[in-house]
């Protein structure tokens, strides 16, 4: 029987499910290459931790590790109910709050390393946190793909810590009643980006499908329905959608550097973001938004328990490597 002690929190309801004990011991390399030992080895257990019967396709997990840069207060591993993913913003927010719950960091500037670079959080208070996220870019603009029931469908490719597609609602308004409209429209799109081969420019698959309306009052802003990897559809704004909303808008000259842009979720909660111009035309960003913790709790591996490593995700898009019982995914 193993144990693991987790903290649960949403941020704008999207939830973190942050593993604080009891994870697999990935070494001491960078935070890519554990990131890949993880997605290799530890499949059993992602999939544990965030599938059904202890959670849900909803769920972003969290996993912290020693960073290798003794100025970081952690590192950290996001995964999902499919598998691993590059950078999660709520999820930053809400590591940075569980972190503050433990005492183990008080309001003020941290660093955490994640695989796909350092970012900065500014902890206000126990609850609202600023996140500097990795240099973000807008890859490709104008793409369009050729969508059944749709007709042709023009967005722009970016990187915000993930890969998006980003795109203009065609006509489906960004409110709950229409999730499922905005999934299979999301999903229809993703796949038409796979099957044209339109990849980010380091070759991976665009996974993140970010579809937009534009804010009804005067605030600079969209509201925003995101599809992720594994097709549950993000309840937060996504702060990594955000990221590249941000260098989409950069790169159209339509948002100043140091302007607030409001981003919403599709269930009408908001992240507030700007942006500081870098270097080759991308952007620094920032994303402010706010997580609570919910639950602090002992998840319980059984090895009698047929569905000790979860129910794979009915969304998972390819079946889930499920290697023999062997010691690493019993450590
Ligand atoms: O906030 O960046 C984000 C995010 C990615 C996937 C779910 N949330």
């Amino acid at each position: 029987m193993k144990t693991v002690r987790v903290i649960d929190s949403h941020t704008a309801g999207e939830p973190t499910r942050v593993v604080v004990e009891g994870g697999p011991d990935l070494g001491h390399d960078d935070l890519a290459t554990r990131r890949e030992r993880f997605r290799r080895d530890f499949d059993r257990f992602r999939s544990g931790i965030i599938n059904e019967p202890r959670g849900s396709d909803v769920i972003v997990g969290a996993l912290l590790c020693e960073p290798v840069d003794r100025a970081c207060a952690a590192g950290v591993i996001f995964f999902n109910n499919v598998g691993v993913i590059g950078m999660c913003g709520h999820g930053t927010i809400g590591v940075a709050v569980t972190l503050a719950h433990l005492r183990r960091i008080a309001p003020g500037v941290h660093r955490f390393e994640t695989p796909v670079g350092v970012v900065t959080v500014e902890l206000h208070d126990r609850h609202r946190v600023t996140v500097a996220n990795v240099p973000s870019y807008r890859h490709a603009a104008n793409v369009t793909v050729e969508v059944p029931g749709h007709g042709v469908v023009t967005g722009d490719v970016a990187w915000g810590g993930n890969w998006f597609f980003l795109v203009e609602s065609p006509g489906i308004a960004i409110v709950p009643r229409n999730v499922e409209r905005l999934t299979s429209f999301s999903r229809a799109v993703r796949a038409r980006l796979d099957a044209q081969a339109i990849r980010g420019d380091d070759g991976a698959e665009i996974d993140h499908v970010e579809v937009y309306e534009p804010l009804a009052g005067t605030a600079k802003g969209t509201r925003n329905f995101v599809l992720c990897p594994g097709d549950a559809y993000d309840r937060s704004p996504c702060g990594t959608g955000t990221s590249a909303k941000l260098a989409c808008l950069s790169a159209r000259g339509e948002l100043e550097p140091g302007a607030t842009w409001r981003q919403e979720s599709v269930i009408g909660t908001v992240f507030e973001a700007s942006y500081a111009p870098a270097e080759r035309g991308r952007v620094l960003p920032r994303i402010t938004g706010s997580a609570y913790v919910t639950a602090e709790s002992t998840l319980i591996f059984d090895d009698d328990d047929p569905l000790r490593d979860g129910i794979v995700s009915t969304n998972a898009p390819h079946p889930n490597p499920r290697p023999a019982c062997g010691e690493r995914e019993r450590s």
